[in-house]
Order: C-alpha cells, then sequence, then structure tokens
C-alpha cells in the first residue's frame, strides 16, 4: 500500500511507482500472450490492434482491450496490488476499468510516444480523474523507450484536444507556450520501469516517449482505471473506439460487463469473459 507521504507525492507530481506488482515470470507469459494476439492467434479478439503511428521506420503497436482477447491479460486487470494501489491514489470505494492498452515499441524501428494527456482524447467520460496503471512487461529504460512524465503538469487541466507537441530532435514536450502559464516547468523526467514494476499516472499527467533503437523490445501494458463516480457523458461529433459497448444513458454511471468493478471496498473482483 502507499503511504499518506506517497498519496501526496501523486498529488503533487501526477505519477508514482508503484513497485512490483507481478514475478518475472508472470511479465514473461503476459508478454508471450501479447505476441499471440499480435500474430493473431488468440481465440477473440482485442478491440483493436495496429501501429499507431502507421509509419514501418517508427512502430508503437497499440493494442485496445487485450483483456477481451486472452483469459491471462483478463486476470490481470483485477492484479490484487495494481487494483488497491489504484483506489488510494483515486481515493475510491469502487475501482472499474474504462478500457486497457498495450503500446509495444520492437527493437531497433520502435517509435515514439508522442507527447500527449489522456482525458481529453476520452472527452465521453467524466469527470477528469482517472489513475492508469503502466506495467512493463520487459524492463523499459532511457534506451529503449521508458515513458517520460512532466511533474505537476496534471495541476494545469486539459490542454487542447491532449496533443501537446513533440520536438522530433530531442522528443522532449513542446506546448505552444501560449497557451501555458508562465509558472509552469515543462521539464520532464525520465520514468524506468523494471519488468513486473508498475508506474501510475493521472489521466492529466503530460507524458511520451523517446523511440527504441535498441536491439531489446520494450512491451507494456496499461489499465486505464476509473473511480466509482465516473459517468458516461455523450458528446456530439466526438466519438471513442470503445464507446459502442456503453449500454447506460448519458449522465449515468458508467458500467456493465464491457467496463468491469475489479476491487470494491478492499475485495478484489475477478472480470467475466465477454
Ligand atoms: O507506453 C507508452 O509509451 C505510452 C503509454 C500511454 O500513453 C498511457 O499509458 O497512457
Amino acid at each position: 500500500m502507499f503511504t499518506d507521504d506517497q498519496i501526496e507525492h501523486f498529488h503533487k507530481t501526477g505519477f508514482i511507482h508503484g513497485g512490483r506488482v507481478m514475478t518475472d515470470e508472470q511479465a514473461v507469459e503476459l508478454r508471450d500472450r501479447m505476441f499471440a494476439v499480435i500474430e493473431g492467434k488468440s481465440d477473440s479478439q482485442a478491440e483493436s490492434v495496429r501501429n499507431l503511428n502507421g509509419d514501418q521506420a517508427n512502430v508503437v503497436i497499440q493494442i485496445v482491450n487485450i483483456w477481451q482477447a486472452d483469459p491471462l491479460f483478463r486476470a490481470h486487470l483485477s492484479n490484487p496490488l495494481m487494483t488497491a494501489l489504484a483506489a488510494q491514489l483515486m481515493n475510491t470505494d469502487i475501482v472499474r476499468v474504462w478500457h486497457d492498452q498495450v503500446q509495444h515499441k520492437p527493437p531497433i524501428n520502435g517509435g515514439p510516444t508522442y507527447w500527449h494527456q489522456d482525458h481529453p482524447y476520452w472527452p465521453i467520460i467524466q469527470p477528469a480523474d482517472l489513475v492508469s496503471c503502466w506495467v512493463a512487461l520487459d524492463d523499459a529504460d532511457v534506451e529503449n523507450g521508458c515513458m517520460w512524465m512532466v511533474p505537476g503538469s496534471h495541476l494545469r487541466g486539459p490542454y487542447k484536444d491532449g496533443t501537446i507537441g513533440t520536438n522530433p530532435e530531442t522528443w522532449m514536450p513542446a506546448p505552444d507556450v501560449t497557451l501555458i502559464s508562465d509558472d509552469m516547468s515543462i521539464q520532464a523526467v525520465p520514468c524506468p520501469v523494471k519488468r513486473g514494476h508498475a508506474i501510475f499516472h493521472h489521466c492529466l499527467t503530460w507524458h511520451g516517449a523517446k523511440p527504441n533503437r535498441t536491439d531489446r523490445g520494450r512491451p507494456a501494458i496499461a489499465v486505464h482505471y476509473m473511480p466509482g463516480h465516473t459517468r458516461y457523458v455523450k458528446e456530439p461529433g466526438k466519438e471513442h473506439m470503445v464507446e459502442h459497448h456503453i449500454e447506460v444513458a448519458s449522465g449515468e454511471i458508467l458500467q456493465g460487463s464491457h467496463f468491469p468493478v475489479v476491487w470494491e471496498n478492499g475485495t478484489v473482483k475477478q472480470v467475466n469473459a465477454v
């Protein structure tokens, strides 16, 4: 569990390391299942599997809702350490899953993660107080494209549509400075994560990653967790890939079999196949 000091640190910076949440062997098993889904060898389908950058020189394989495709990833949503830590950071009695997201940067031609904040990409869920748990399925370091974050950036609210701007030489954030307040530091810090360890970030924290030119891959899985009070708010003209699974009316708490409860009042809940 996080200490009070750690939770205060998270609220100040917008991210925090969560330590080891699975063994190396479990991480390797998940990584192997990830490759099976990428190669189309799973029994069911994920929501989407694609090269996020659409560019063969800068490949980032993104899988959304791999939990729909693979039972080990479904069990991963309910990891007891991840769910309890997420509940603490969101100060909630109920933790639900918004969606999950694999991002794999292959060796040599692994692409960057362009600087962004998450919540503006999710305008149909409110309020903006979700927390993501990102687990490295192999060591992620500065060389192979670990994430970088800007401490305190979540406190500034949404930035345009969430796309911050990326300097193509340094891979550091390059925002329109007329849109941010003078006193905002945009000093990014690297966030290396060991295999089987987790880092949590707030849904407004600015984050990005450099390309991977090493001979090591950088596989990782993020679970985007919602507190119990998150609502679906229809935004005409703004659709999200998983919106077609929503069965509640606009204005209601977002719940249902595709947005499962994984933690409730201290008890971990397993997720049913959909
Ligand atoms: O894995 C990455 O490089 C980016 C992940 C990300 O943007 C997220 O988890 O919100």
